[in-house]
């Protein structure tokens, strides 16, 4: 199977211009009508939806933040009335209150499109076992991809996040070719297959898998692809527009076919919040243009990434969101300088002495930044001397401090002893924020 909606994923320049214009327009007009403080944005500079014109218009309208949905917490942001609501999803901030999102029936479908087209892009048919190890709740990675295979027509295998024994035991005896979970938890999954002395295309039967809700590296999809020996592609979205599924990579990964038919996509520069082309790096801004229960207009996402148009061997004509390489929010100033932890994870990967399971620690020590990598050895290392170690730990070292301009402490820690995630892993303790 090619396509899951063959025309509307290979619809040509002309035609997507002219069905993102006519809902843009009409959503406009939907949000300026039915969510109170985005009017109260457009009084503000008293624009009005007969503005708008088409979505080349669409940088005269104002942003859409974070902070607007936590001040309009829980139903401030819905526009539409409480029954015609029929879920609620939320993620936790890290800054205390949850951002809700609700959702209509149509909405739910909408988004079961998106995550179908995204599972047949990762090699799925009618004939798949999707297994979702995405946690079910109110993170919206479980229900998304479960509502999704189904959609599809697959068999879903709902179990959900922990209890890896288990989860091994469904893989082997259920057979299924496609898994869905976070990146980290695929690489925990691996490690415990590896043990247990299982073949991957014998005993384990994947063929491909959606991985996302966090960072990841090129390094990393690698790291998967082959020692599981399966198409891993990375799939994007966040509870306020979607879920998973509002991006996902194609088996070429040329970057993430962006649903740009529900979901429209722009870079704005972080500082001066310039729309920026094709190619530059910023964060991404996301309009919803068919969403009921909770629209968004220019929805400042704090995700650090670039967009691309390149033609996809695929045939798939939408724009394409290349990896997220960090939030606003994640990116660590370490004297000066600024660091995400997809670079750490970059240069970790790329030496075979440690393994992918690291954790960063950042400090201020008498008022000057600190930062530790602590990184387990890889299980293959075996060092005989302990001047082995220190030879990889200053390897490491220079590795790290050409890479990120800034120097590090590595610590070195042995096998299984990083703490592993179920669901999105937390990767850096900032002690100067506690
Ligand atoms: O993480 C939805 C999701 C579930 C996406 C499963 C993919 C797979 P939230 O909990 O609302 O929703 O968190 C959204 O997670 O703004 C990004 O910072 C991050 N994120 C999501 N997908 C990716 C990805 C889900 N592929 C936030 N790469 C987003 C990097 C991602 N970060």
């Amino acid at each position: 199977m090619d396509y899951f909606q063959k025309e509307i994923e290979t619809m040509s320049a002309d035609q997507k211009f002219v069905l993102q214009s006519e809902r843009f327009v009409k959503m406009v007009k939907y949000v300026y009508e039915n969510q109170k403080p985005y009017r109260a944005k457009m009084d503000a500079i008293k624009l009005r939806p007969s503005d708008i014109k088409s979505i080349k218009d669409i940088w005269k309208l104002p942003y859409t933040l974070k902070s607007d949905l936590r001040e309009a917490y829980p139903f401030g942001m819905m526009a539409r009335p409480r029954r015609d609501l029929v879920r609620l999803h939320a993620s936790s901030a890290t800054t205390g209150k949850l951002t809700v999102a609700g959702y209509t029936m149509r909405d739910i479908d909408v988004w079961a499109e998106c995550a179908a087209r995204s599972l047949v892009m990762a090699g799925a048919d009618e004939e798949s076992i999707v297994h979702v190890s995405y946690g079910y709740g109110l993170f919206t990675g479980g229900l998304g991809m479960h509502y999704g295979g189904e959609k599809l027509g697959a068999v879903v295998v709902p179990a959900s996040a922990g209890n890896t024994q288990k989860q091994i035991q469904l893989l082997t005896d259920f057979g299924a070719d496609i898994i869905c979970c976070t990146p980290s938890y695929i690489i925990y999954l691996t490690e415990e297959i590896e043990r247990q002395g299982l073949k991957p295309g014998v005993d384990i039967k994947l063929k491909g898998g959606c991985f996302g809700a966090e960072t990841w590296t090129e390094e990393m999809r690698a790291d998967i692809e082959r020692r599981l020996g399966i198409c891993a592609c990375d799939i994007y979205g966040l509870s306020e527009i979607a879920g998973p599924g509002v991006a996902c990579d194609c088996r070429y990964k040329t970057g993430m076919h962006f649903q740009d038919d529900h979901f429209y996509p722009e870079i704005v520069d972080v500082d001066t919040l310039e729309p920026l082309g094709c190619g530059k790096s910023g964060e991404l801004v996301i309009t919803t243009l068919t969403k009921e229960g909770m629209p968004l207009i220019r929805y400042r996402t704090r995700d650090i990434a670039s967009l691309n148009d390149d033609p996809c061997p695929c045939g798939r004509t939408t724009i394409k969101l290349n990896k997220i390489t960090g939030r606003s929010d994640d990116m660590l100033i370490i004297r000066g300088v600024n660091v995400f932890p997809s670079q750490i994870e970059s240069v970790l990967l790329k030496n075979a002495s440690v393994s992918p399971h690291y954790h960063i620690n950042v400090d201020r020590v008498h008022n000057l930044d600190t930062m530790e990598i602590v990184v387990e050895l890889s299980p293959e290392i075996t060092p005989d001397r302990v001047s082995d170690i220190e030879n990889i730990r200053q390897k490491l070292s220079a590795d790290m401090a050409s890479a990120l301009s800034v120097s590090a402490k590595i610590t070195l820690v042995s096998p299984g002893t990083v703490e592993r995630s179920e669901g999105k892993s937390k990767r850096i303790t900032d002690r100067r924020k506690i």
